[in-house]
């Protein structure tokens, strides 16, 4: 099968991906926030997969044909996915940022590494990895504190799922980045998009569908929030008397 074949797949895919997102937005307009970023995680990668599969972004650096799309999308989505981790846990603000920045140094690492060649190009992809370690750190120690104020059970078992799902797939994108064509060159062209194809498709989809059957979680997590800030003194106004909006 051509590649071009192949990035159509993850078109249709993230497409598909995007529709569970966009029909809750319009079911539950009270979290509106949350399904436009889980609708962005999909959406945007449906947009660089039509870009590659048009043949857009194919540019060639050293020895190897780089998709820029592909590190594009990365760039802007991986961030949404670790935002949503963080909307569910609700950390202090500069946690938000310095696990972004992380994120953000982590990708740009890598596209640097990817357009560059010889020692520079290792010492990239060695910070990108480290970053990945601090990021990955965030996921599994500091975002569970926050979590932990957080009494709803629901909301806990949501985050603990989609942090495994991005934890276990993303430590797999530095191993199979250096067997591939930017690496040491052991997986070909196309077998290294089929495998990309398969590690985006699971890290986005796959998220996005655990996101989208969790979702009760999130209206509760948004009604709570709802109430805390609005709670008066008096307990005749019962927190269950708003839940219908
Ligand atoms: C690179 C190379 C530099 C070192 C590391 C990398 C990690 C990349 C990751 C990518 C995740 C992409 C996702 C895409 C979803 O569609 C850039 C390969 C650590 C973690 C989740």
């Amino acid at each position: 099968m051509a590649l071009t074949t192949w990035f159509w797949v993850g078109a249709v895919g993230m497409v598909v991906g995007t529709v569970l997102p966009l029909r809750d937005m319009i079911r539950y307009p009270s979290h509106r926030r949350y399904d436009l970023v889980l609708a962005g995680i999909t959406g945007l990668a449906a947009i660089a997969y039509a870009a590659m599969g048009l043949g857009f972004t194919e540019t060639t650096v050293a020895d190897h044909t780089i998709f820029v799309a592909r590190y594009i999308d990365w760039l802007v989505t991986t961030p949404l996915i670790v935002a949503y981790l963080a909307m569910l846990a609700r950390p202090a603000r500069r946690t938000y940022v310095w696990l972004l920045v992380a994120d953000i140094f982590v990708i740009a690492a890598g596209i640097g590494a990817a357009f560059t060649d010889g020692t520079l190009r290792w010492a990239l992809f060695a910070a990108g990895a480290l970053g990945y370690l601090v990021l990955a750190f965030g996921l599994l120690r500091v975002l569970p504190r926050s979590l932990g104020s957080n009494p709803d059970p629901r909301v806990h078992s949501l985050f603990v799922t989609l942090r495994n799902i991005t934890v276990v797939l993303w430590t797999l994108y530095p191993v199979v980045w250096l067997l591939g064509p930017a690496g040491f060159g052991l997986l070909q062209y196309e077998m290294y998009t089929i495998v990309v194809v398969y590690l985006d498709f699971i890290s986005k989809v796959g998220f996005v569908a655990f996101a989208a059957i969790g979702v009760d979680a999130v209206d509760r997590l948004v009604t709570a929030t709802r109430d805390a800030s609005t709670a008066t003194p008096s307990p005749v106004e019962a927190p269950s008397a708003t839940d219908d909006d």
